[in-house]
């Protein structure tokens, strides 16, 4: 059994940020004018992903979900600005960003200075067209490490290209941007850093390699994800946010990267030459707009994606309160398709705390199955942040069968599981076990099972991956 990285016993650290709308006197919600609902959205992704309540943590393949980790910060717009006045830790600046690359501009030298809030009580984030940068490509963020000289300064933040900024239900070409510059701010140097295989990011768990994934291949995570290029003699880890690579592909941050960015926010980081965001953290309820009521599914203990065992399931639940009221009740509910169970927790959670929910005993029918848990109404009230309230399992059932057991692979109602047989792709890329009609062995019967090595290119049947036929035995 693996420990439960979206768990850790680390408090709840909250970061007050600032998102600073460079525009040119469009429409609100038009052009580079995001609306506050974009805003919205993307801080909400960036709390997703930074709790691990993402849905694409929890299918971190295999070979990384060891090492994937929760930084367990809550970034929350401002309610109070510098001066104590109310705001909604949205501004909007009518200022013309000029320049002919992300390097060559006026960002740094006139955008920042006039629009910077306290960079020591405020994560200072500014959404505007940055020279050279399409919705295709370019450089479509940038952030700086938390260096003396650099931290506290009038440019100190991420800049992030307003092509790139937003949430799922809108049109950006990815709103995974500001994770990666996040990172940055707080310590995170890239897995590739010094671009060879001699220098590394100074973070064990990240595997050394000599360049970013975008550079070996183009990667599609749509549809599963397939096996990463090598660098170094080392996998690309290319599921973390500190990597470039196609939007849909990331899942996580290591535990390592996690230390990191916590130990800069907590004043004690250490191997790299850093200064502390201690003020950042510290006391920021005071200026923060965090939610009152919002529960998070955090993880999930049970039903696995292949099951053998014919005993029934105990499954547990990890529920963090994510909301400033302490969480007295909250409804769950259970469901395997065939039906919902409905419990009523009761207890005392402070804010960023975790209880451990028993479920009720589960005892899955032959067959695929998809295992859902919700949550509804904590303390009485609404979510405030619906989308961390979800939990999904999806995988296969087999019951076990007696010895002696045979499969013949004749009939193509093997595939799948006649007696219990059924492909399994563990590599998920395009090929599998399949049927194969009127192909005998050895003269004896009419079918087989059948594997294609021969199909297919390097990237959808890659060489050194592996395929498996479970039997019920
Ligand atoms: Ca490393
Ligand atoms: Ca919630
Ligand atoms: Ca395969
Ligand atoms: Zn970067």
């Amino acid at each position: 059994s693996q420990p439960n990285p979206a768990e850790s016993a680390d408090t709840l650290i909250t970061v007050p940020v600032v998102v600073h709308i460079i525009h040119n006197g469009e429409p609100i919600g038009t052009g580079q004018n995001l609306s506050d609902e974009q805003v919205i959205a993307q801080i909400e992704q960036l709390n997703l992903d930074f709790s691990s309540t993402n849905p694409e943590f929890s299918a971190t393949p295999a070979q990384w979900k060891p090492v994937r980790g929760t930084p367990k910060i809550e970034f929350c717009l401002a309610r109070v600005d510098p001066q104590g006045n109310p705001t909604t830790g949205i501004t909007r600046h009518q200022l013309q960003v000029t320049g002919t690359s992300w390097t060559n501009n006026n960002i740094n030298s006139e955008i920042k200075p006039q629009t910077i809030w306290d960079p020591l009580h405020y994560y200072n984030v500014w959404v505007l067209p940055i020279p050279g940068t399409t919705a295709d490509s370019g450089v479509v963020g940038f952030a700086n490490y938390p260096l003396p000289g650099q931290m506290g300064s009038n440019t100190d933040g991420a800049v992030i290209d307003y092509r790139w900024f937003g949430g799922p239900g809108f049109s950006q070409s990815s709103y995974r941007v500001l994770q990666h510059e996040t990172g940055h701010y707080l310590g995170l140097p890239h897995p590739w850093d010094g671009d060879n295989c001699y220098d590394d990011d100074g973070i064990d768990d990240t595997p050394n390699v000599d360049a970013p994934t975008s550079a070996y291949a183009t990667l599609d995570c749509s549809d599963g994800y397939p096996q990463g290029p090598v660098s170094c003699g080392n996998e690309h880890m290319y599921v973390n946010h500190m990597d470039y690579v196609t939007h849909n592909c990331y899942t996580s941050f290591t535990q390592g990267q996690a230390n990191v960015m916590r130990a800069v926010l907590q004043g004690t980081p250490s191997g790299f030459n850093y200064a502390a965001r201690t003020e950042l953290a510290a006391g920021a309820w005071s200026r923060c707009n965090l939610p009152t009521h919002n529960t998070a599914l955090v993880d999930l203990d049970g039903p696995a994606d292949r099951l053998c065992s014919a005993d029934s399931i105990a499954p547990v639940l990890y529920l963090r309160n994510h909301g400033t009221d302490p969480l007295d009740s909250v409804r769950i509910y259970v469901s395997d398709g065939s039906g919902i169970d409905t419990l009523l927790w009761q207890g005392n959670l402070p804010y960023g705390d975790t209880a451990l929910v028993g479920l009720p005993a589960w005892l899955p029918q032959p067959g695929s199955f998809t295992y859902t848990v919700w949550t509804a109404l904590p303390d009485g009230q609404p979510d405030e942040r619906p989308a961390d309230d979800t939990i999904q399992v999806s995988g296969t059932y087999v019951a076990p069968a007696p010895l002696p057991f045979a499969e013949d692979f004749d009939s193509p109602a093997w595939n799948p599981t006649e007696n219990g047989v059924f492909p399994f792709n563990i590599s998920g890329d395009d090929f599998v076990w399949q049927y194969a009609a009127g192909v005998s062995a050895w003269g004896q019967g009419s079918g087989s099972a059948m594997f294609d090595n021969f199909a297919g290119t390097q990237t959808n049947n890659p060489y050194g991956t592996a395929d498996a036929l479970i039997t019920p035995v």
